[in-house]
């Protein structure tokens, strides 16, 4: 994209127009292994993941809302690991976290191959629940274009 003005005619701003692929997924308690405790019926949360791939490597910008859980939410990640499987960490979103944050990051081709698989999922932490509260798998990215 580019935009002319008559100081600029031959452009003044610019942008370059890459290929972006956006997930979103819904996270609840019922999803989060190992199983969470406490009063977790109405807790839940949004996360939107836009990804843009740059060559090999990409930039992953979020936004992640949540409401209902058991106390604050000290740390939100994206994780690897199938559904019903826990995984490890491979991109941290917030420590601690405010519903409606949002960030980016950089991220190279090891998290690209987790996300085009599907293997991805996002999970908030709370003190009741340090392993997981609420959680939501991501589905497969499709990220062909480079
Ligand atoms: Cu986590």
């Amino acid at each position: 994209m580019n935009v002319h003005t008559k100081t600029n005619p031959a452009g003044e701003i610019r942008d370059q127009v890459s290929p972006a692929t956006t997930l979103k997924t819904s996270l609840r308690a019922a999803q989060e292994r190992p199983k969470p405790k406490g009063k977790l019926g109405r807790a839940r949360g949004v996360f939107t993941l836009t990804i843009t791939k740059k060559g090999s490597s990409a930039v992953l910008a979020w936004r992640l809302t949540f409401s209902g859980l058991t106390g604050k939410a000290f740390a939100a990640h994206i994780h690897s690991g199938a559904r019903g499987k826990a995984g490890p960490v491979i991109v941290p979103i917030c420590a601690p976290c405010k519903s409606g944050a949002r960030g980016s990051a950089t991220v190279d081709a090891s998290v690209l191959t987790v996300l085009e698989a599907g293997r991805g999922y996002v999970n908030v932490h709370t003190a009741k629940n340090p392993a997981g509260e609420i959680r939501g798998q991501l589905g497969a990215a499709a990220l062909s274009i480079s």
